[in-house]
């Protein structure tokens, strides 16, 4: 099947799903898997060195020779020096995540590198557009990592009114029914992350996999609010003494405890004391598969929910 939108002419890619820029978690394996599958595999840069995530970019440009994309983070404090070496890398797309990318889209513009900001509300959608991105993603906080406040659901169908280039639906979205709601809404795309942890590329440890799998609908919580950056992760030690910590606003306190608390899970398997960003779709995410099947299910069960509605309809 195809599902042909702008979003998939912009990119020149085959179906409309992109895989989310997860840090510590979209490497250049999963990515490359991703993009070689017809979908857009994006790298995750979050805090991470700059000569770390070159590799990165460098090892997915050896394993396909499809379109890929990085994340950038723009919290992290070498950001100006990432950016750079990304235009001197010829990243064909990127996409933003955690503020506001209007300082860097003149040079990634320039550098024809296509822009595609992660929102999390109407205002800065219409902002990102009015300076020149090509698309932008709507992400719900039913998402993993740094989240925003609104819902997919709602966000969505605001975005599709308020912006004329197409928007991406993230948060929530890890099977064909989410890919088939997301395509009601008026999205002409999806981004998904939580199920890409379970794809047999993704290089995370096999203990964080282990507990995206075992995880249910209530065991994701929502920690660091008083910090002003509330991240979503799977309960375990570190969620509950940050959970306490909140209830006090110690956000300083907050901030020095989470550090390197991301890669201390996805690398070295530390299911207890490292940060396990995952979304609510952690609940409905069941095997380990190649991200190539991942992305035939969701297709296929899309087409057939598409399919089965008009059917419905008609009769
Ligand atoms: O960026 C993400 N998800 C992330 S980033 C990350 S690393 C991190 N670690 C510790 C603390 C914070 C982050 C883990 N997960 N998703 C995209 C996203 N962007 N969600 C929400 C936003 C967002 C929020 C505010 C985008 C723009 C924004 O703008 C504020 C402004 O300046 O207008």
């Amino acid at each position: 099947m195809s599902l042909k939108t702008r979003l998939t002419t912009l990119l020149d890619i085959e179906h409309p799903i992109i895989q989310g820029g997860m840090a510590w978690t979209a490497t250049a394996e999963l990515v490359g898997a991703v993009s070689n599958a017809g979908g857009l595999g994006i790298i995750g840069a979050g805090h991470m060195p700059t000569d770390l995530l070159r590799e990165q970019i460098r090892g997915a440009k050896a394993l396909t020779s499809r379109p890929f994309g990085v994340n950038l983070m723009l919290l992290t404090p070498h950001i100006d020096e990432i950016v750079q070496m990304v235009l001197d890398e010829h990243v064909p797309v990127v996409t933003t995540g955690a503020g506001n990318p209007g300082k860097y889209m003149p040079a990634l513009m320039e550098a024809g590198i296509k822009v595609i900001p992660i929102v999390p509300s109407v205002a800065l959608a219409k902002r990102m557009e009015s300076i020149g991105a090509d698309a932008v993603i709507g992400e719900g906080m039913e998402a993993g990592g740094h989240i925003g406040e609104l819902t997919t659901l709602v966000l969505t169908p605001q975005l599709v009114d308020a912006v004329d280039v197409p928007v991406i639906a993230a948060g929530g979205i890890a099977d064909g029914r989410g890919l088939a709601a997301a395509f009601a809404l008026g999205a002409e795309g999806v981004q998904v992350g939580t199920r890409f942890m379970c794809a047999s590329e993704c290089t995370i440890h096999p203990a964080v996999k282990a507990e995206v799998l075992k995880a249910r609908d209530r065991d994701t919580v929502v920690t660091g609010r008083s910090t002003g950056h509330p991240v979503r992760v799977l309960k375990n030690r570190l969620a509950r003494q940050i959970m306490e910590m909140d209830k006090d606003n110690r956000a300083e306190e907050i901030e020095a405890l989470g550090a390197g608390k991301l890669a201390l899970a996805m690398r070295e398997g530390d299911i207890e004391m490292g940060s396990l960003m995952a979304g609510q779709a952690a609940a409905m995410v069941n095997s380990i598969e190649p991200a190539a099947a991942i992305i035939a299910e969701m297709l296929a069960d899309a087409e057939a929910i598409m399919r089965s509605m008009c059917a419905r309809t008609d009769s």
